[in-house]
């Protein structure tokens, strides 16, 4: 079977990074079973061979009408399936959907008829407004990391940009590399739509955003991006539960060292 991959350079390569990064997801142990999910944008890398593909698939409601996405191209995460398989076999456990001119449906395009993750109404209303936006940012992703997970659990961190200074404060990368900081959304069901408008409306400050007692959502402008800022987060909280397993209370850079910072890098915040 020929893949849609084949003779489509810039889709592989996005294809191939969502498979890099769903190994990391794997290895660093924020993916277990089905969890997580990850959903690119990959209208740009369309081209006429693409759009005169048939479907595979019947029209499958969305929910909800998104009409930035009319005819727009997504990959998805499969539902179901695993971070360690799509990380091995990318086209066996996502696929590439397209929005139809309903707004309201898509269809399965390739490699195969891999239904969709099952958050992928909240994904796509993400990049609706994305893209409403003029945003260039392209990926999405669900992961649960074990550290900030933790800290979720504490009230204290759940108060608005505390958990952000914090984990700025442990490491100037931080700061540097996720510059628009944590957002917090506080427990909702997996999947409902009271989740999806949350996250919406902290995405409005920041591109990283925690949801309480499960996990963090991100955007970025490919999934190497969005996994960067996941990353640079967790590795703070590690420092900051490192410190507190020593039995100290980490002092954290200052707000001086941290104001110098944002001059020099022309950092938002
Ligand atoms: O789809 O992690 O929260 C898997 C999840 C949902
Ligand atoms: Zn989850």
């Amino acid at each position: 079977m020929k893949s849609i991959l084949e003779g489509h350079p810039a889709l592989a390569c996005e294809v191939d990074k969502v498979a890099e990064v769903a190994g990391y997801l794997w290895q660093k142990g924020w993916a277990e079973r089905n969890g997580g999910n990850i959903t690119i944008n990959v209208t740009e890398c369309v081209d006429d061979a693409i759009r005169r593909m048939p479907a595979i698939s019947e029209p499958k409601p969305i929910g909800i009408t998104l009409h930035y996405l009319k005819g727009c191209y997504f990959f998805c995460k499969g539902t179901q399936k695993r971070m360690r398989d799509l990380a091995r076999r990318p086209m066996e456990n996502g696929s590439v959907i397209r929005i139809c001119d309903d707004c309201a449906s898509y269809v399965i395009l390739a490699d195969r008829p891999v239904v969709p993750t099952s958050e992928v109404a909240s994904h796509l209303m993400v990049h609706d407004t994305l893209v409403a936006e003029g945003s260039q940012k392209r990926a999405t992703l669900h992961t649960h990391p074990i550290e900030l997970v933790a800290m979720s659990h504490a009230k204290k961190f759940l108060e608005k940009d505390v958990l952000t200074r914090l984990l700025w404060s442990m490491i100037p990368e931080t700061k540097a590399f996720c510059p628009r900081g944590l957002g917090i959304v506080p427990y909702r069901m997996p999947s409902s739509v009271e989740l999806a408008e949350a996250t919406l409306a902290e995405l409005k400050d920041y591109d990283v955003v925690m949801w309480e007692k499960h996990g963090v959502f991100a955007v970025g402008t490919d999934i190497m991006d969005a996994f960067d800022q996941v990353d640079v987060l967790t590795k703070s909280a590690q420092i900051y539960i490192n410190a507190r397993s020593m039995g100290f209370e980490p002092d954290g850079m200052t707000d001086v060292q941290m104001k110098e910072l944002s001059v020099a890098f022309n950092l938002p915040k």
